[in-house]
């Protein structure tokens, strides 16, 4: 499985670091929702689902977790630990969170608005649907 790790320009100085990010830039989408998990309780996986149209890129903007990929042949498991680091999870993707350290922040910027239509949230429709689809935009 291919997986796409986007490392972001870092605009630093010695007041600090920056990061900032464009539609179609750095962020290879328009951005219409941004949102963030923290406070993540220790030992809980998030996520469980795929998306039929959705994208995304998650950054782990504080502390670190882990993502669990799944296209439906093939895992991969993608730790985020840098705040300049971003993961795209395509759609039709299966993806789980989990190993969130007490002070992770991940971030996620979307390709959509949210829309619970778009949500696959059983792992056999998942793997149902690929099949219907043919392969969707597997990669
Ligand atoms: C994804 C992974 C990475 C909203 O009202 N608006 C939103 O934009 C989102 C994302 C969620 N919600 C509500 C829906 C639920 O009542 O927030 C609650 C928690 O959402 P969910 O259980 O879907 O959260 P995760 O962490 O399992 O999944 C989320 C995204 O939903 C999903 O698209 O790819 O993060």
């Amino acid at each position: 499985m291919q997986i796409t790790k986007y490392i972001f320009p870092v605009h630093g100085d010695d007041r600090g670091q920056l990061v900032a990010l464009e539609n179609f830039h750095e962020v290879p989408f328009e951005i219409k929702r941004v949102y963030y998990m923290y406070d993540t309780v220790a030992g809980v996986t998030r996520g469980y689902h795929a998306h039929k149209s959705l994208e995304q890129i998650l950054i782990c903007v504080h502390g670190s977790c882990k993502i669990r990929l799944d296209n439906g042949q093939e895992k991969e498991t993608v730790l985020l630990d840098k705040p300049y680091e971003g993961l795209y999870v395509s759609n039709v993707m299966w993806r789980e969170m989990y190993d969130f350290s007490p002070d992770a922040v991940l971030l996620v910027l979307a390709s959509e608005l949210y829309d619970e239509k778009d949500y696959i949230r059983n792992y056999d429709d998942f793997l149902h649907y690929i099949h219907e689809t043919e392969g969707g935009n597997r990669q």
